[in-house]
C-alpha cells in the first residue's frame, strides 16, 4: 500500500507564543473563570439591565453593520477576548500575513490573497519582488478578454458569438466562482449562460452541456495545479464534446482558455498559453475567487463591477489591518466564534443569508472555514487540547425557518447563527422585502429572548402543552446588515469571513492555509481506480470491507445491459 502523503512537521518561525498551550494562557484562564460567572445569565436579563445594549454592542465599518449584542457576553467578555487575541499575537500575525511572510508553515508559503485586491499604488514584496504590478497585469488581461467575449468580438471557431461560458474546476477553483456568479447574477450579462462543472460524476458535465451548442460555448478550465483528477477528467470530456461537433483540433484555441499556474500542462492540453490567465502559489485555492479564478465572474458582471468587488475586499482588508480589536468586525466575529465554541461548546455555526442571491454563500463558506480551520495539530505539530474549526452550514432565509430552525430554537445543542440581511431589495416586488427582513429580525429576537412556560400558559395554552410550546431563548446570534447586495458588498463579506477564519486560526495556533486532510483520500482513490477499471479480476489487498465493496461494484457494474 503506498505511503499516504504526510504532513510535514516544521517549526514555525513566527510562533511567538510561549511553550505553554492556549489553555495555559492567562487570558484563557480568565475567560474560563468568567464563563463560569456568566454562563447562567440570560439575554433577557442582559438586555433588561442595559437599555442601550443593542447600540453599544454593535459596530459599523465600510458599510457593514454588525450587531453582536445578542451573544451571551458582557463588556468583560469582550475585554478578555481582546486580551486573548493580543496574548496570542494576533496583531503581529496580521502584520506578518500582509507583509508576505511565510505564515503557511507546512507548505512554506506566503499567504497573500490580500495582494489580489491591493490598489496599483501599493507595494507587496514577496522574495524581493513587488507582486502588485503582476496582479494588475493579469487583471488587465482578464478585463480585455472579458470585454471581447461580452461584446461578441471573441468568436467561436465557426464565427458564432459566444453565448455560453462553462467554468470547469473543483474546490477552491469552483466554489468561489459559482457563489460569486449566483450572488451577482443581478449584475450579470443576461443574454449569456454561465454554468459550472466540478463533480467527476458524469451527470454534472452532461446536465451542464446537454442543451448547449458547442459552437457558442467557451470553456474556462480553472486549476491552479492543472493536475486535479476531477477537473482534468471533465476538461477532457469537454474537449471531446466540443470536437465532436466542431471537428477541428484548431477549434480548441477558440473554445478553451485556462486559469492556472502550470503553463506546461496547459499547453500540453492544447490550450493556447496566450489564453492562459495566471496566478501564484501565494494564493490558496479557497482564497482565490478574486484572482484569475474569477474570470467567469468578470465575464458575467464585467470588469467595472469586478473592480468594485475588489474594492470591497480591499476596504475590509484595510479595516481588519488597522481598526482597534474592539471595533474590528472580522476580529469580533472570529473571537465570538472562539467564545461560543470553546466555552459554550457549540459545534457548529449557522450562516443564514436573507438574500436569495446568496444561496451558495453557506456552501462557499464551508470550504473557506472548514478546510482552513479543521485541523488537529498546532503549528508545531502538537495535538491540540481544545476544539478547533466548527462546522459551518446554512441556507437562505426564510426557507430554513420551515425546516431546520426548529432545532436551533428548541434543540438541546447551542447553534450560534450569523444572520445576513440587506436594507434594499434588488428585486422589489410588493412588500416581499419587508416581509423577508421582518422574518430575519423576528428570528434573532425569538432566539435571544424565547418565550417562557408562564408566558405560554398566560396565552391560554394548557399546562401539559406548555413545555412543548416554550422557548428557552438565550441562543446567540450575530446580525450583519448592509444597504444592498452589490459587487462591493460581496467583496466586503467574503473578506470579512476570510479574516474571521484567520483570527480563529491564530487563537487556535493552527495552520489555516494548508489542507493535508484532502490528500489521503486522493491517494487511495488513485490506487482504487485501476482496480475498478481493470478487465481482469484484480488482486485486492484492502481491508475486508473495502474489498467486498469493490467486488460487489465490479460485479453489478459489469452486469449492466
Ligand atoms: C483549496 C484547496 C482545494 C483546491 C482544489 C482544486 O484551498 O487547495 O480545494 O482548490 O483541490 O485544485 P486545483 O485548482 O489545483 O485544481
Amino acid at each position: 500500500m503506498p505511503e499516504p502523503a504526510r504532513p510535514m512537521q516544521v517549526k514555525n518561525p513566527l510562533n511567538r507564543q510561549p511553550a505553554t498551550g492556549l489553555t495555559e494562557r492567562a487570558a484563557w484562564k480568565a475567560l474560563a473563570g468568567h464563563y463560569q460567572a456568566i454562563r447562567g445569565l440570560h439575554l433577557r436579563q442582559l438586555f433588561a439591565e442595559d437599555a442601550r445594549r443593542g447600540e453599544r454592542l454593535s459596530v459599523e465599518a465600510a458599510g457593514i453593520y454588525l450587531d453582536y449584542s445578542k451573544n451571551r457576553i458582557t463588556d468583560e467578555t469582550i475585554r478578555l477576548l481582546v486580551r486573548l487575541a493580543e496574548e496570542c499575537g494576533l496583531r503581529e500575525r496580521i502584520a506578518a500575513m500582509f507583509l508576505g511572510e511565510r505564515i503557511n508553515v507546512t507548505e512554506k508559503r506566503a499567504v497573500l490573497h490580500t495582494a489580489l485586491r491591493a490598489p496599483e499604488t501599493e507595494q507587496v514584496v514577496v522574495d524581493g519582488v513587488d507582486v502588485v504590478p503582476q496582479v494588475h497585469a493579469v487583471l488587465k488581461r482578464m478585463a480585455a478578454f472579458s470585454l471581447r467575449v461580452r461584446i461578441g468580438e471573441w468568436r467561436g471557431h465557426t464565427g458564432k458569438r459566444i453565448r455560453n461560458v462553462i467554468s470547469i474546476g473543483i474546490g477552491g477553483s469552483d466554489l468561489g466562482p459559482v457563489m460569486a456568479y449566483e450572488a451577482l447574477r443581478h449584475y450579470s450579462q443576461r443574454d449569456m449562460t454561465f454554468r459550472f462543472v466540478s463533480n467527476v460524476d458524469g451527470t454534472d458535465f452532461e446536465e451542464a452541456t446537454r442543451d448547449l451548442d458547442p459552437a457558442e460555448t467557451l470553456f474556462i478550465i480553472c486549476s491552479k495545479t492543472f493536475t486535479t483528477l476531477e477537473t482534468l477528467t471533465n476538461a477532457h470530456a469537454a474537449r471531446a464534446w466540443s470536437l465532436r461537433r466542431l471537428g477541428d483540433e484548431r477549434s480548441v484555441r477558440r473554445h478553451f482558455v485556462a486559469v492556472s499556474t502550470n503553463t506546461e500542462a496547459v499547453a500540453k492540453f492544447g490550450i493556447d498559453t496566450a489564453n492562459m490567465f495566471g496566478f501564484w502559489d501565494w494564493v490558496g485555492g479557497r482564497y482565490s475567487m478574486d484572482s484569475a479564478i474569477g474570470l467567469s465572474t468578470m465575464i458575467a458582471i464585467g470588469p467595472e463591477h469586478f473592480r468594485a468587488m475588489l474594492a470591497g475586499f480591499h476596504a475590509m482588508d484595510q479595516h481588519f489591518r488597522s481598526a482597534p480589536f474592539r471595533q474590528n468586525i472580522p476580529i469580533l466575529m472570529g473571537m465570538l466564534t472562539v467564545w461560543n465554541c470553546n466555552f459554550f461548546d457549540a459545534q457548529t455555526v449557522a450562516v443564514l443569508p436573507y438574500e436569495q442571491y446568496l444561496n451558495r454563500f453557506p456552501a462557499y463558506l464551508q470550504q473557506l472555514t472548514m478546510e482552513s480551520n479543521g485541523k488537529h495539530v498546532t503549528l508545531d505539530g502538537a495535538r491540540v487540547a481544545y476544539q478547533t474549526g466548527p462546522v459551518y452550514w446554512g441556507e437562505p432565509g426564510t426557507n430554513g425557518q420551515h425546516s431546520f430552525y426548529q432545532l436551533i430554537h428548541q434543540g438541546t445543542g447551542l447553534v450560534p447563527c450569523d444572520f445576513i440581511g440587506f436594507c434594499q431589495a434588488l428585486n422589489p416586488i410588493g412588500h416581499h422585502h419587508d416581509l423577508l427582513m421582518s422574518n430575519l429580525f423576528a428570528q434573532t429576537e425569538a432566539l435571544a429572548f424565547g418565550k417562557t412556560e408562564d408566558e405560554v400558559r398566560a396565552e391560554g395554552t394548557p399546562g401539559w402543552l406548555a413545555p412543548h410550546r416554550a422557548f428557552e431563548g438565550n441562543r446567540p446570534s450575530n446580525t450583519l446588515l448592509a444597504e444592498r447586495l452589490t459587487p462591493e458588498t460581496l467583496g466586503l463579506l467574503v473578506a470579512l469571513y476570510e479574516h474571521s477564519v484567520f483570527t480563529q486560526g491564530t487563537i487556535w495556533n493552527i495552520d489555516s492555509y494548508d489542507q493535508w486532510g484532502v490528500e489521503l483520500g486522493k491517494a487511495l482513490a488513485q490506487r482504487t481506480a485501476p482496480e475498478l477499471e481493470s478487465a481482469d479480476e484484480p488482486q485486492l489487498d484492502h481491508d475486508s470491507s473495502t474489498n467486498a465493496l469493490i467486488r460487489r461494484y465490479r460485479r453489478l457494474r459489469n452486469a449492466r445491459t
